[in-house]
């Protein structure tokens, strides 16, 4: 069961060193959008926090979570050190939730690997709206805050182990 506290996620993140120096994507899905548009505003405040320029936070819609995988590459492409794709699909009555989960999903940690970058799966995948909105700034917080504390945490380790 999902509890209100389950990451940590802030409690162990350290700052970066010289966040002016990175460059961040947030590609972000139009479907459900307004839980895409909470989710990507907490993302942007978590890297202006950190003390990425908002020049540096390359923001670019997309129209689903299926173009996020294509979208997360172009940023890298553009130079972003780290992407953030947010998304968010609910579960209808039809297999096309799990096809495009899959696709997303299996897309994202491909651009990871290949590319050795941080490309952080921000996607909610919910049965409910409800569960959505408790999860884009409601009862369960912000996870597209938390999507972008993990690509911070992402980006000082690769900058420890690789300088
Ligand atoms: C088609 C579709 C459906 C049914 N549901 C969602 C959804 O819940 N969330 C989402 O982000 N996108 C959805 N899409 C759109 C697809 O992601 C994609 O944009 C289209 O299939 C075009 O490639």
């Amino acid at each position: 069961m999902a509890t209100a506290n389950n990451s940590g996620l802030h409690a162990h993140f350290s700052s970066l060193d010289q966040p002016e120096k990175y460059k961040v994507g947030i590609a972000v899905a139009e479907w459900n959008d307004q839980i895409t548009g909470a989710l990507a505003d907490g993302a942007k405040s978590a890297l202006l926090e950190a003390g990425i320029p908002s020049e540096k936070i390359l923001l670019h819609p997309v129209a689903g979570s299926y173009e996020l995988p294509l979208a997360s590459a172009l940023l890298l492409d553009a130079g972003c050190d780290a992407v953030i794709a947010i998304g968010c699909l609910i579960k209808g009555d039809t297999p096309h939730f799990e096809y495009i989960s899959e696709a997303v999903t299996q897309g994202i940690m491909r651009l990871n690997l290949d590319s050795r970058k941080p490309v952080i799966f921000g996607v909610l995948t919910t049965l409910t709206m409800q569960q959505a909105l408790d999860r884009a700034g409601g009862s369960l917080g912000n996870k597209g805050h938390e999507a972008a504390v993990a690509a911070l945490k992402m980006l000082k380790l690769k900058s420890e182990l690789l300088g």
